[in-house]
């Protein structure tokens, strides 16, 4: 597999089966090697402009908070490049609190490609949204929802019609989308973080206790909603 020893201490020694992957998901029976995966993008630090040393210390302080409540499962956060500086301090801070590399990993690829182009199971991803859960918009949302397909937006308008700063929303994938049978994954949790950028809906106008406040509520609100998927 591409890219897998890059980023973290994730070695990809998985077998590629991505069709007994869906059938094994669809029949309800999980392989030994089937770790329930999530894979999140790092919230509002891109095009809603975020700090990303504030950011870093939340995402990291979540993820020490999380991590012994999700079982046998994994966290894992992404990003597109390996020069990724949300990455690097995130990957800086998890080493310094010595978070256990297990369970939490960091990982440099394409969310929407990453088993099969990254060797790296993920059964649920997490989308940075829009408050109005539409497709497009650029970043990784215009990217979710196009490698998704219509299905994912169907789905998502059965569950929410927007969603408040902070909140998630957890969307069963149905098993006709490409990133069910691809790249075998079974929910898209929806995350909308705080906005620090002027041309979009809600700006904090740089209120960064208000934002703060916002971003760990996002970061919960997405760890409780895999937590109550892992179940
Ligand atoms: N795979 C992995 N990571 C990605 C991908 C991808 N395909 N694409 C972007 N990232 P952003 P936000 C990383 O801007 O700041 C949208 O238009 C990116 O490098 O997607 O929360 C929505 O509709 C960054 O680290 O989300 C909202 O209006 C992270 O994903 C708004 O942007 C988040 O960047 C949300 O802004």
């Amino acid at each position: 597999p591409e890219n897998v020893s890059s980023s973290s201490g994730y070695v990809g020694k998985e077998t590629k089966e991505g069709e007994d992957l869906a059938v094994g998901l669809v029949s309800g029976t999980v392989s030994l090697n089937d770790v329930p995966t999530l894979a999140f993008p790092s919230i509002s630090t891109s095009d809603f402009q975020f700090n990303h040393d504030r950011a870093s210390d939340i995402i990291v302080e979540k993820v020490e908070e999380f991590v012994n409540k999700i079982g046998n499962g994994r966290l894992v956060l992404v990003d597109l490049s390996n020069g990724s500086k949300i990455l690097s301090l995130v990957r800086a801070k998890a080493a310094h609190k010595k978070i256990d590399s297990n369970k939490f990993l960091t990982f440099v690829g394409d969310i929407t490609r990453l088993y099969s182009e990254g060797g790296l199971r993920c059964n649920v991803i997490a989308n940075a949204a829009n408050w109005r859960l539409k497709p497009g918009g650029g970043g990784v949302n215009a990217a979710i929802f196009s490698a998704a397909g219509p299905a994912l937006e169907v789905a998502t308008k059965e569950r929410a019609g927007s969603l408040l700063p902070g909140n998630a929303v957890v969307v069963p994938l149905p098993a006709t989308s490409p990133l069910f049978s691809r790249e075998g994954i079974t929910h898209v949790i929806h995350v909308l973080g705080p906005n620090m950028n002027p041309q979009r809906p809600n700006c904090l106008n740089s209120d960064y206790n208000k934002g703060c406040k916002v971003l760990r509520e996002a970061y919960s609100s997405l760890f409780e909603g895999f937590v109550s998927i892992v179940k």
